[in-house]
């Protein structure tokens, strides 16, 4: 297991910014950012004091690029497993509760390392996007203690990720992850950046050895996956 070391700051720009002066084993957290990321340009809204926005250093040991791409899937399996809800993973970041974002990972490659941003709504979601995102209170009923989830999921993530070091994106973790594939079999609308105008159209077969979306025969690499009556 991975002996983590948490630095936490009541307020902080991005957690994966202060990430960038961690080793590995380090872990960032934050009561709030002032400027959460997402993946592009794309920003992580946080509630005051209510949600857990982390950022964990790993060392990746020379992993290749293309194993690397498979991590932010591994990690969102991570946190689906240490959650006490039945979620599903959306390709390629997200764990998702029904219809609605529960949490976002954010893999960022440093040199040697990389940092592991999650964000997750615990007790509180942002109002402006209640119709596509969910927190674990709205879905048990009752407060969470943003700790203990933190703790269960960084014990998670350490088990994950040493299994995926050593034995690679293996049938293993794929089928934990395809137990919990949120677009299998369902008709998607992938664009693979965001003024795409030729989305890619079709049944999702599933996610692929490589990490990739499978939709219509075709390997897709990044990107966002649209249900049509789904925001
Ligand atoms: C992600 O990007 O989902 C990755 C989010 C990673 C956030 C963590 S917090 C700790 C660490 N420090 C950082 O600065 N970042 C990481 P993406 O797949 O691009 O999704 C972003 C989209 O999710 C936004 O464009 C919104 O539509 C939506 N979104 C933003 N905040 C949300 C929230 N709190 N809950 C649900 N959806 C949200």
């Amino acid at each position: 297991m991975i002996k983590w070391k948490i630095h936490h700051k009541k307020e902080s720009v991005s957690t994966n910014l202060d990430a960038l002066a961690g080793k590995s084993g380090d872990v960032f957290t934050a009561d709030y950012q002032s400027a959460g990321r997402g993946r592009l340009d794309h920003k992580w809204e946080s509630v005051k004091g209510e949600n857990l926005m982390m950022s964990a250093v790993v060392a990746l040991e020379e992993a290749s690029p293309e194993k690397v791409a498979t991590l932010p899937l591994v990690a969102g399996a991570a946190i689906a497993e240490a959650l006490k809800v039945d979620s599903s993973l959306k390709w390629p970041n997200d764990v998702w509760y029904k219809n609605k974002k529960l949490a976002g990972v954010l893999c960022e490659r440093r040199g040697d390392n990389v940092i592991i941003g999650i964000g997750l709504n615990v007790n509180a979601y942002p109002i402006a996007l209640k119709d596509r995102s969910t927190s674990l209170e709205e879905i048990l009923g009752e407060r969470q203690s943003v700790i203990e989830i933190r703790d269960a999921i960084l014990a998670s993530l350490s088990s994950f990720y040493q299994a995926w070091l050593i034995r690679g994106f293996d049938e293993h973790l794929r089928a934990i992850i395809a137990k919990r594939d949120y677009l299998r079999g369902k008709t998607v609308s992938v664009r693979q950046t965001d003024d795409d105008s030729e989305p890619i159209e079709g049944v999702c077969e599933g996610i692929a050895e490589d990490g990739s979306l499978l939709v219509g025969g075709k390997r897709i690499y990044a990107g966002e996956a649209h249900i049509e009556g789904v925001r």
